[in-house]
């Protein structure tokens, strides 16, 4: 098991779009472990392969209160989307900054687990959230997109100045 390194905005490797997963082999599965692994320790509720720098369509979650409800989430498409929720959303790759985001509150989803069987379930509330958060890093999305110009440069220029700071 090892621990990954989270890029961090405004990495541009963060844009990267991300392409489908074919081979349901060991080395996925050593992905999904050490994403798990880097997922709890950071400690967050979703992790996209994109934030450690693989661009291949996979995610890895766990919503639940006591952190033992792992999921896995491969090539996951969105079947149906309705309704409107606000929430507070924050990011490991954006650290230290929460701001409300608006997304579809109920989604049904379809997607593949690391032993490559299908699944088709429905999501809401704060897992609805967090499928709609991971499956924007596989596009090279972040959630400061969704927020004014200016309240994203500000982040930006907090986060850069931080990061300089830590390599002093
Ligand atoms: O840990 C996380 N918490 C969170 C809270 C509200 C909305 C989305 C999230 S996802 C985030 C982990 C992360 O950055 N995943 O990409
Ligand atoms: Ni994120």
């Amino acid at each position: 098991m090892a621990l990954l390194n989270i890029l961090h905005f405004p990495d541009p490797r963060l844009r990267t779009v991300a392409k489908a997963v074919t081979e349901f082999d060991d080395e996925l599965r050593l992905l999904v472990s050490n994403m798990f692994e880097t997922m709890y320790e950071a400690p967050g509720i979703g992790l996209a392969a994109t934030q450690v720098d693989r661009h291949i369509r996979l995610l890895v979650m766990d919503v639940s209160e006591g952190r033992n409800q792992p999921r896995c989430l491969i090539n996951p498409e969105i079947l149906e989307a309705d309704g409107e929720e606000e929430t507070d959303e924050g990011c490991l790759s954006v650290p230290g900054f929460y701001e409300k985001v608006r997304r579809a509150e109920h989604i049904k989803v379809r997607s593949y687990n690391e032993n490559g069987e299908v699944a088709e379930f429905d999501a809401d509330g704060i897992e609805a959230v967090c499928i709609q958060h991971e499956m924007d890093h596989l596009e090279g999305k972040l959630f400061v997109d969704y927020l004014s110009n200016l309240k994203r440069n500000r982040i930006r220029s907090k986060l850069v100045k931080s990061l300089k700071q830590q390599a002093n």
